[in-house]
């Protein structure tokens, strides 16, 4: 029971195939509790319905991380409810989808500015919600993805806004280690999630990362919440500011 008695909140569950959820399911294994927040009424019924699972003292809020009220919602129903907070998890990102299917070069400056809104910006915020309820030191798991540093075809400014969102990583982490809070990135191979359906060649990228990785296969969700656990476990106390790639190695790969 490596997170006996945390209390964590978790952004991004949109259904059971969310990497939130993976992560999720094995912080509550390891002994979190856990407060949830979901995006739009739309979302509501399933990420109660998977919150509802655990049968602890579970929390449910409505999030719009571009919304600066809903993220100060959040972090006061917590600190009434628990009073404090060890865990945060961001897994959260959009982009317009014409954005991700021409050429970047095209990207509107409302499609950067959005993609940058969701998926960047709302870390800095949530971290700067988080980190006064942190009192006893914290563990802030982001998620990001290699297109983040090399091209990925129509990846496009996604990959410009995980270049922001590891970066701020390391500017969250130098700004609130004094507090003993670290900050990491996980990035995750491909996983076939709702992010990922509708995107144009999205198998061809599973069956690339089998034939391409050292590994021969595609990262499991449940690998991935073991990597979760282990960043939100006191033995990762010493690891902060960095990329860890859980993507069976394909990253090492120069062809
Ligand atoms: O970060 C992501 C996906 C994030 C995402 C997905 C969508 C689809 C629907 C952000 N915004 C939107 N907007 C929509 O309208 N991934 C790492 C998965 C992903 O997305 C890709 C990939 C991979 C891998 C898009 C193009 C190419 C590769």
């Amino acid at each position: 029971m490596l997170l006996n008695g945390k209390i964590g909140v978790v952004f991004g569950v949109a259904n059971k195939r969310s990497i939130a959820w993976a992560i999720a399911q094995a912080w509550a294994k390891a002994g979190a509790t856990l407060a949830f927040t979901y995006q739009g009424e739309r979302l509501k019924e399933n990420v109660e319905e998977l919150a509802g699972t655990f049968g602890k003292d579970t929390l449910l809020l409505p999030c719009d991380v571009t919304k600066d009220a809903d993220i100060d919602n959040v972090f006061s129903e917590v600190s009434k409810k628990f009073g404090k907070l060890h865990l945060l998890l961001h897994s959260v990102a959009f982009a317009p989808k014409d954005a991700l299917e021409g050429e970047f070069v095209n990207t509107s400056r409302e499609a950067f500015r959005v993609a940058h809104d969701v998926s960047a910006y709302s870390l800095v915020a949530l971290a700067r919600g988080a980190a006064p309820l942190m009192t006893e030191g914290g563990s802030i798991v982001a998620m990001s993805y290699y297109g983040s540093e090399k091209v990925v075809p129509h990846y496009n400014v996604m990959g410009v806004a995980k270049a922001a969102l590891e970066s701020s990583t390391r500017y969250l982490a130098y700004d609130l280690g004094p507090k003993k809070i670290r900050v990491n990135c996980i990035s995750a191979g491909p996983v076939n999630t709702l992010a990922a359906r509708g995107i144009a060649g999205f198998n061809e990228m599973l069956k690339h990362y089998e034939a391409h990785s050292p590994l021969k296969r595609n990262v499991l969700p449940e690998e991935l919440g073991a990597t979760g656990t282990f960043l939100a476990s006191d033995g990762a106390g010493a690891i902060t500011g960095q990329v860890i790639y859980v993507d069976c190695g394909y990253q090492i790969m120069g062809m």
